[in-house]
């Protein structure tokens, strides 16, 4: 029999490992909280290991409702992944033989008691919550399902945890029976937490200039040749380019092709001056969008320069396109980055290549930016759209939730 170890930080990526490499299917025979090499031991952190197999059939203890969901991990798996199986004192192995549904919830509980324990040790916000609702006598079937969800969206078990937490204590004790009642008030949660803009306002005759900024290959430009055609050939709207990417032929020849294709006014710029002259020369437009090149967020010279070309061009608004795709720290450091060039809106790319989109909420959190669009998939200039907040909150949701 083919049996895998996955050894990872956290039980939710040692799963993704288990999933991504065996399949959704693979039974989880066990897991245990090891301490590591010498240097993880002595800063005190541990890892989660889980062993698997791809050819053991464990039966499921739960009704096919529950389990109709092939994306969704079985709840065997769960049951294992909240970690009851580890022996936090000894590290012991403990076997998942348990098969009927209110071990299911005891051990659900225990585990959120540990989170609790850990998360007020680690002074992690929700500790409070949920000292406040682990008097509760079970941890209700559309609670569970929810916490599961979350982590298969790619929300972190800190965040998952939190919100299933406060549902928790905020929901009535029937509206808690009802998963579709659950998952109605996670989606007004999550809803809440996004802002966003609506489309560019173009008033015909009253020039509008809109930046895109951010690391290079997010998809700024893509993005920018997908609004011109939009905002030329669907709204009928007088529209011009400008780019500022004179770091890389090809770039520029990438944005010329977009604008020989729609039929649009281009300038190439490389100086603050030649921006103002550019900028000039398309002032009898109705919407000039200016392509810009990707700075490493790392790259303070850079930064500045791109602060100046955006002081020149007097734009009115400026959009960080953030490609889905990343981290939620990556996101939100980019950000804290690029905020000194101005941003007004953040702009989402690559929704269709992300497999989860949980990562999104921390920056949500973080940065008080209304979403302009998002972007999901190459093709110009169908593959975007404004925000908008419930398809964002179900997409975040992911697309069974
Ligand atoms: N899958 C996917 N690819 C995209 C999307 N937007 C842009 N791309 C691709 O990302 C790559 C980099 O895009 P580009 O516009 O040159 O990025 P820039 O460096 O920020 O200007 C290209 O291959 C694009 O086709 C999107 O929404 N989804
Ligand atoms: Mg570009």
């Amino acid at each position: 029999m083919n049996i895998k170890s996955y050894r990872a930080r956290t039980l939710h990526e040692a799963l993704q490992m288990v999933r991504t490499d065996l399949g959704p299917d693979a039974a989880i025979l066990q897991t245990r909280e090891v301490s590591g090499n010498l240097l993880t031991r002595w800063i005190g952190a541990t890892q989660v290991e889980v062993t698997a197999s791809a050819e053991v059939h464990v039966p499921s203890r739960f009704s096919c409702s529950v389990n109709d969901d092939p994306s969704m991990p079985s709840r065997d798996n769960v049951l294992v992944a909240d970690g009851d199986g580890i022996d936090n004192s000894t590290g012991t192995e403990l076997p998942i033989a348990a098969n009927h549904e209110e071990n299911f919830r005891e051990r659900f509980r225990s585990h959120l008691s540990r989170f609790n324990s850990s998360a007020s040790h680690r002074h992690l916000p929700g500790a409070d919550l949920m000292s406040q609702t682990r008097q509760s006598a079970t941890m209700p079937d559309s609670l569970f399902l929810a916490y599961t969800q979350l982590l298969d969206a790619d929300f972190s078990e800190t965040l998952s945890r939190e919100l299933v937490e406060r549902i928790q204590a905020e929901a009535s004790a029937g509206e808690l029976r009802d998963p579709l009642l659950v998952r109605q008030r996670l989606l007004r949660m999550i809803e809440a937490e996004i802002r966003v803009q609506g489309p560019i306002q173009v008033t015909p005759g009253k020039r509008r200039l809109v930046a895109l900024v951010g690391p290079t290959g997010v998809g700024k430009t893509t993005t920018i040749a997908k609004l011109a055609a939009n905002f030329r050939l669907r709204e009928r709207r007088n529209v011009g380019l400008i780019t500022v990417d004179t770091y890389r032929i090809a770039a520029v020849e990438q944005l010329r092709t977009y604008a020989d294709i729609i039929d649009l006014p281009m300038e190439v710029v490389s100086t603050p001056r030649e921006m103002r002259e550019a900028v000039h020369r398309l002032a009898h437009l109705d919407l000039v969008l200016l392509d810009t090149a990707g700075r490493s967020p790392r790259d303070d010279v850079r930064i500045q320069e791109l602060k100046s070309m955006l002081q020149e061009s007097r734009a009115d608004e400026v959009h960080l396109v953030l490609s889905a795709v990343s981290g939620s720290s990556a996101l939100i450091k980019t950000t804290q980055h690029f905020q000194t060039v101005g941003v007004t809106n953040l702009l989402l790319t690559k929704l269709d290549e992300a497999s989860g989109l949980g990562n999104l909420l921390p920056l949500f959190r973080d940065v008080n930016l209304p979403l302009s669009y998002l972007t999901h998939g190459q093709n110009v200039p169908d593959d975007i759209q404004v925000a908008e907040r419930p398809a964002l909150t179900r997409r975040i949701l992911g697309a069974d939730f």
